[in-house]
């Protein structure tokens, strides 16, 4: 569907956003676009199952799901569309994201999830993977990300300050 929103970012409550902002602003510096939407597995079960069904239809190539504590709804999610769904683990108050992360990371075969690491990093890549996803059907795309890359190494001093 030409022109449509490619990425879609998904989160359980409003309290992810303080880390799902990061991925937002990654695919903004790269001229992504992204609808951005709370999508909570067990508060809002039946906007989980509209989003999920309907995401392809709407437009969308990859989804990018982030959730904290008992994460269910990246793997959810990846249940009920065929587009590509990266995981980002959210940062819990009890475990540190570990319970995020083994939750999301641990399908069983059958049904994948591309599981980044916890909080910020986790949601920077995972709008990099998307972006790299992306890119791989749209050169101006594969250009910006390239660039983007460029600038990070250009960016690394050779010696530290002291
Ligand atoms: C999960 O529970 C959300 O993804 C969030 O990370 C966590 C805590 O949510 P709140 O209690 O802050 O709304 O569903």
């Amino acid at each position: 569907m030409a022109g449509a929103t490619p990425v879609a970012i998904i989160m359980g409550s409003q309290s992810d956003w303080a880390t799902m902002c990061h991925a937002a602003e990654t695919l903004d510096a790269l001229g992504v676009a992204h609808d951005d939407r709370i999508v909570s597995a067990h508060r809002t079960p039946d906007r989980l199952v509209a989003f999920a069904k309907g995401a392809k239809a709407e437009g969308f190539q990859v989804v990018i799901a982030g959730a904290g504590g008992a994460a269910h709804l990246p793997g959810m999610t990846a249940a009920m569309t065929p587009l590509p769904v990266l995981g980002v683990p959210v940062e819990s108050k009890a475990l540190s994201g570990q319970d995020s992360l083994l939750s999301i990371v641990q399908m069983p075969a059958g049904i994948p999830v591309g599981t980044l690491a916890i909080g910020r990093a986790g949601a920077v890549n995972a709008a990099l993977l998307a972006a790299a996803i992306l890119a791989l059907t749209d050169a101006a795309l594969a250009s910006r990300l390239e660039a983007w890359r460029a600038a990070q190494t250009a960016s690394v001093a050779e010696h530290p300050q002291t």
